[in-house]
């Protein structure tokens, strides 16, 4: 079944445009598009057809920009890089639903900015401004409403670095009303390269101007939630990104038919102008093949466990980095504990509550999950049913549970 073909495009929904700087950020721009696209295509869902659908809707306005003639969605997104090795190997992943555009990639084939900052942005930088600048013109010309830029580079190399800083910095005086939120991610602790520290320090310090919201993501971090959590011992950069994809779309993902936009989330986070670094708790992380045999958790749980995620980490044991831990009703509430100072904290749930359902929308899930799996199907179709008949019965019904609803 192909579900993007059919997708009526909502003006109204917010549309979020994406940049790519340097390996780090081109490899984990693909990963997080992979992601979306994946999500979108999931019909093995828990919720009924028509959130299901809506919510696909939804995500496709907010990441893609069209549907190319081959029939593949278009990611919304410009990709940067200084030499071409990455590049190629993500625009030529012809086995996916949906690609970049062509003339949204800018990409020179040298041999990329040399892991310093000042090169990628007083150089490379200059010199590909304009086609950067052009091509988000572009895209933004055929829009109707642009709700903020995201932007994905790591701090310590030198095209997404510099050039990343330069352009955030271009985007904010161009689009001055237009929210930028980066995602920065911050090297191993323990030498890559030389200069990968003051690469951080001027990308931090660039963007922090010039954005509206910083999402800092620790390479060590992520490694260790791979290795420890996932089991994954020989754990590549292809995992990490998958981890860091499913930490921003935790966030970013359309959220239960409300709005939730750039605007809203920078608001609430990031409202006081000096404070705007933010970071990503999520949690369950299990590998795939537990969580089919890993008992079920209920949300409380969930809640606490995040809860405790907030608490300073022990500098001496990585272990007392409780989001380095999987949910336990073990783990202590009643000692004393120092909580990380935030100025705010929005908390996002993901998943199905089972609390208090009416029976009527517990049984059209149900019924919703046997036709996912095709169950019985046959038994109804050999008196001369279609699969359009099944489908306008569940619009019907969920739209009267929907309805129900609306009355509380
Ligand atoms: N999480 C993650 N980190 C990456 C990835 N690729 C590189 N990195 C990290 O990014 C840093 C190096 O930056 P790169 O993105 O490779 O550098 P660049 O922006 O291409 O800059 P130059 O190669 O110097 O022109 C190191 O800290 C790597 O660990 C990736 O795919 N995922
Ligand atoms: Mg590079």
């Amino acid at each position: 079944m192909i579900y993007f073909i059919c997708l009526r495009v909502n003006s109204c929904n917010p549309k979020m445009f994406t940049l790519q700087f340097g390996q780090c950020g081109n490899q984990l721009g693909h990963a997080l598009f992979s992601k979306i696209s994946s999500d979108m295509q999931c019909v093995n869902t828990s919720v009924s057809y028509n959130v299901n659908y809506q919510y696909s809707e939804e995500a496709f306005t907010k990441w893609f920009s069209s549907i190319s003639k081959e029939g593949k969605r278009l990611a919304r997104a410009v990709l940067v890089d200084t030499e071409d090795k990455v590049i190629k190997k993500i625009c030529n992943d012809a086995t996916i639903p949906w690609k970049y555009r062509p003339k949204n990639v800018i990409c020179q084939s040298g041999g990329g900015c040399a892991n310093n900052w000042a090169y990628g942005y007083m150089i490379k930088g200059h010199e590909l401004k304009d086609q950067i600048l052009n091509s988000v013109r572009y895209e933004i010309e055929k829009m109707d409403h642009l709700d903020g830029f995201l932007l994905l580079l790591s701090s310590s190399g030198g095209t997404g670095s510099g050039i990343g800083s330069l352009i955030g910095q271009l985007l904010r005086e161009e689009y001055s009303t237009k929210p930028i939120v980066t995602t920065i991610v911050l090297p191993f602790s323990f030498g890559e390269v030389c200069t990968q520290n003051y690469n951080t320090l001027f990308t931090l310090a660039k963007l922090y101007n010039h954005s509206d919201m910083n999402i800092i993501i620790e390479n060590e971090q992520i490694h260790d939630i791979c290795k420890n959590l996932l089991k994954k011992l020989a754990t590549n950069l292809s995992d990490m990104n998958d981890i860091i994809s499913e930490k921003l779309l935790a966030v970013f993902q359309p959220i239960n038919y409300l709005k939730s936009n750039i605007t809203t989330l920078v608001s609430q986070i990031a409202s006081h102008p000096s404070y705007k670094f933010a970071r990503i708790k999520s949690t369950p992380h299990v590998p795939t093949t537990y969580s089919m045999y890993e008992r079920i958790y209920d949300w409380n749980l969930y809640l606490q466990h995040l809860k405790e995620t907030l608490r300073i980490p022990n500098l001496d044991s990585k272990l007392s980095d409780n989001e380095l831990k999987l949910p336990s009703h073990s783990l202590s509430t009643t000692a004393h504990h120092t909580y990380a100072c935030s100025i705010s904290n929005v908390l996002i749930t993901r998943g199905t509550a089972t609390d208090n359902d009416p029976i009527i929308d517990t049984s059209l899930n149900k019924s919703w999950k046997s036709y996912t799996h095709a169950a019985y199907l046959h038994q109804y179709k050999r008196f001369g049913l279609e699969d359009d008949d099944f489908l306008q019965a569940f619009a019907i019904l969920e739209n009267i549970v929907k309805e129900y609803q609306e009355l509380k």
